[in-house]
């Protein structure tokens, strides 16, 4: 396995945090409409601090019905953060992009991991991902960002998600990107209904017949703010997270760092006891 990918994925014995870090103008901008690079990445110092494993930087918005993003737009605001945090941690750096040109930039400033929510779907991603070297993940969509909560249809969830997730990988492995450099993601509040996504971590174990490491990302998102309201997405976030993980999961996307970490350590306290 190549360095990079290897980084990522060779210490996965207790679950992971992923760190969030998104890099749209409305974060990390004093106010004005560029974002602060510098401030971006005491942002991820900071995550790592409270025990983030990998930081997963993202310039599209991914929010139902959000706007698109050019190519050149979304250079201009990662890779100065990636370049940044490369010269500041050797972290393993996420770039969450779903475009070819992205990927590539990200992958010669240093970036370890390619988290596109298309799994390699959109054209030329796949040979792009390939040539890079990196490891991927791999996420599923009904639909695109756009559209894809005007009206999720499945006859079966799971069995879906789960069919698409290993034609993907097949896809990956028959172009040149080998299973040992893939992680693979439900993809948690994409072309899903809340039944849909509950569903989804109560039986995310159905989905380690993949036999690749799974990802999941819950963390503050619509779901749990409709079952529990707003209030509480924090608590909502981290049963969701201890729940995929006693069932699977070997690496969560979150915003609470320190309260993920803090829920694992716990969780692992009371895994480790008894006969
Ligand atoms: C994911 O699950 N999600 S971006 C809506 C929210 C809150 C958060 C309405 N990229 C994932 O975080 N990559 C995103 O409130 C992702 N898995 C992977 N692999 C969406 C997001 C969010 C959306």
């Amino acid at each position: 396995m190549l360095a990079s990918a290897h980084r990522v994925l060779a210490t996965l014995d207790e679950p992971a945090i992923m760190g969030i870090l998104n890099v749209t103008p409305d974060s990390f901008s004093d106010g004005g409409r560029y974002l602060d690079p510098e401030v971006a990445v005491k942002r991820a110092l900071e995550m790592v601090d409270e025990g983030a494993l990998i930081i997963d930087i993202g310039g599209e918005s991914s929010r139902p019905g959000a706007k698109f993003v050019t190519e050149s737009e979304e250079l201009l605001r990662v890779i100065p953060v990636i370049k940044a945090l490369r010269r500041a941690s050797d972290v393993p750096i996420s770039i969450d992009t779903r475009k070819p040109g992205v990927m590539a930039v990200a992958a010669s400033e240093g970036a370890d991991l390619i988290n596109d929510i298309s799994a390699l779907t959109t054209p030329g991603a796949l040979k792009i991902a390939c040539e890079t070297g990196l490891a991927v993940c791999l996420m599923h969509m009904q639909g695109t960002p756009r559209n894809m909560q005007r009206k999720p249809t499945y006859q079966n969830v799971v069995g879906e998600v789960r069919k698409f997730l290993q034609e993907r990988i097949s896809a990956c492995t028959e172009n040149g990107i080998p299973c040992e450099r893939l992680i693979v993601d439900p993809g948690f509040g994409f072309g899903k209904t809340p039944e849909h996504n509950l569903q989804l971590i109560n039986e995310l174990n159905r989905f380690e017949a993949l036999g690749v490491p799974l990802l999941i990302g819950v963390s503050r998102k619509s779901t749990i703010a409709k079952t529990l309201g707003t209030e509480q997405l924090l608590t909502g976030s981290i049963v969701a997270a201890m729940m995929a993980v006693d069932r699977g999961a070997s690496i969560l996307r979150v915003h609470d760092v320190a309260a993920t970490r803090a829920a694992i350590v716990m969780r692992s306290a009371i895994q480790g006891m008894g006969t």
